[in-house]
């Protein structure tokens, strides 16, 4: 009899499920919550300025805080840096610096700083300035390396450019400067450049675009036909590479790899699945972490988990509409987020997890089940503004902040 009922029970369970269908299709493609997921009261306690935002799943904003019990050491290798924005590791450890006011630096381990020659003209001004800086893949053959910077158009306009250059043996200059991409169309704008380089392990590279900020060009992250709000995927002649998802669409610039982005700082790819994951700045609330997908839509300005920063919703103050992405998480109040990379040494017990530097003043640590966020923490929190993490071949990381006395440190753990 028992036997029965639970046989019957089962097959009443079956039907309610098959009726909810499409709900139960949409539930299984999440990945499934391990035993050790974390749970407890979140690392943001503060009120979020978008109020009447609903996140779109559960864990998708404020995941519970975690703690690794870690304690730093923090070695300030040089200071007196003036707004560094981005770090190269170089192979034989010393370190590359790019200042956004135009200084591109070499800086050895006993902190000897030497100012390299040779950058093209760089528009300095708000946001602009010299951006990311990235060593193809043979550096250690070629010296090629790779840097984005706010290049001047003509008149008052400008835009995201990436360069390629040899860095001359004894690190003092570039040599053989090409400028291989252009963001277009140029704007009248100090803000919102983006930029970060990311290599592919097929050998292209992806570069991410800010939409310049303004009003008119900001609803342009949803316009196919130009690269304001959008990442890239090129050659590394700077050519549109092939597979790209609007390779072949009439009207639609070749080069475009994800879209309807706000300003991408930061990207990173997952050292097991290879996938590009960005993180942007949300206006006041709404910082986002994304994975970059071939053509896919990711709603700026037509979807936000932020405010105006005057006050007042992004256009109709919606958070998801159908076609456009939700974010993994998201963050509100912002944590500002510069760069970030998944850690992968030993040094610290935080193997796999995702480092973001936060202008906010911190690095968050995210712990991961699969493209889920499952746990958050807040380290370096005594150092400033950070504005780029990355980690050394030894598990040590090293850090700036951008500060017009900023610092260049390495983090190891303490004892
Ligand atoms: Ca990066």
């Amino acid at each position: 009899m028992r036997a029965v009922l639970v046989g019957i029970l089962a097959l009443a369970a079956a039907c309610q499920a098959e009726e909810r269908g499409a709900i139960v299709e949409t539930a299984s493609a999440e990945p499934q919550a391990p035993q050790t997921r974390p749970d407890g009261p979140p690392v943001e306690q503060g009120e979020p300025n978008k109020r009447d935002a609903v996140p779109a799943f559960e864990g998708q904003t404020r995941a519970p805080a975690v703690d690794s019990g870690v304690s730093f050491n923090v070695e300030i290798v040089a200071e007196d840096l003036d707004e560094p924005w981005a770090i190269a590791l170089l192979p034989d450890e010393s370190v590359l610096v790019s200042e956004r006011t135009g200084g591109l630096l070499h800086i050895g381990q006993d902190g000897a700083v030497t100012s390299i020659s040779g950058l093209p003209e760089i528009y300095t001004r708000g946001q602009g300035g010299l951006l990311d800086l990235s060593l193809a893949p043979d550096f250690a053959d070629t010296r090629e390396l790779y840097f984005t910077f706010s290049e001047p158009r003509g008149g008052e306009t400008n835009g995201t450019s990436l360069a390629r250059a040899k860095l001359a043996a004894d690190n003092s200059s570039l040599e053989d400067v090409e400028v291989v991409f252009q963001q277009v169309p140029a704007w009248e704008s100090p803000l919102h450049f983006g930029s970060n380089i990311e290599w592919n392990s097929d050998g292209t590279l992806f570069v991410t675009l800010g939409e310049r900020s303004m009003p008119e060009p900001r609803e342009l992250s949803q316009d196919l036909d130009g690269l304001l709000g959008k990442v890239v995927r090129l050659n590394r002649d700077g050519s549109p590479a092939e597979g790209n998802p609007f390779l072949n669409q009439a009207d639609a610039r070749p080069e475009i790899w994800s879209y309807g982005h706000r300003n991408v700082q930061g990207a990173a790819i997952h050292p097991q699945t290879g996938d590009l994951w960005t993180i942007e700045h949300g206006p006041r609330g709404g910082d986002e972490l994304n994975v970059a997908e071939a053509g896919k839509n990711y709603g700026w300005p037509v979807v936000s988990y932020g405010i105006e920063y005057r006050g007042g919703p992004i256009g109709e103050g919606i958070t998801a509409q159908e076609g456009m992405e939700q974010p993994l998480y998201y963050w509100d109040p912002v944590i500002a987020p510069g760069d970030m990379t998944f850690y992968q040494g030993d040094l610290f017990p935080w193997a796999g997890d995702l480092l973001v530097s936060g202008l906010a003043g911190y690095l968050v640590r995210l712990e991961l089940d699969g493209r889920r966020v499952i746990g958050e923490e807040r380290v370096v929190t005594d150092l400033g503004r950070i504005r780029d993490v990355q980690e050394a071949g030894d598990g040590s990381l090293w850090l700036i902040t951008d500060q017009g006395d900023g610092v260049l440190a390495k983090v190891t753990p303490a004892g």
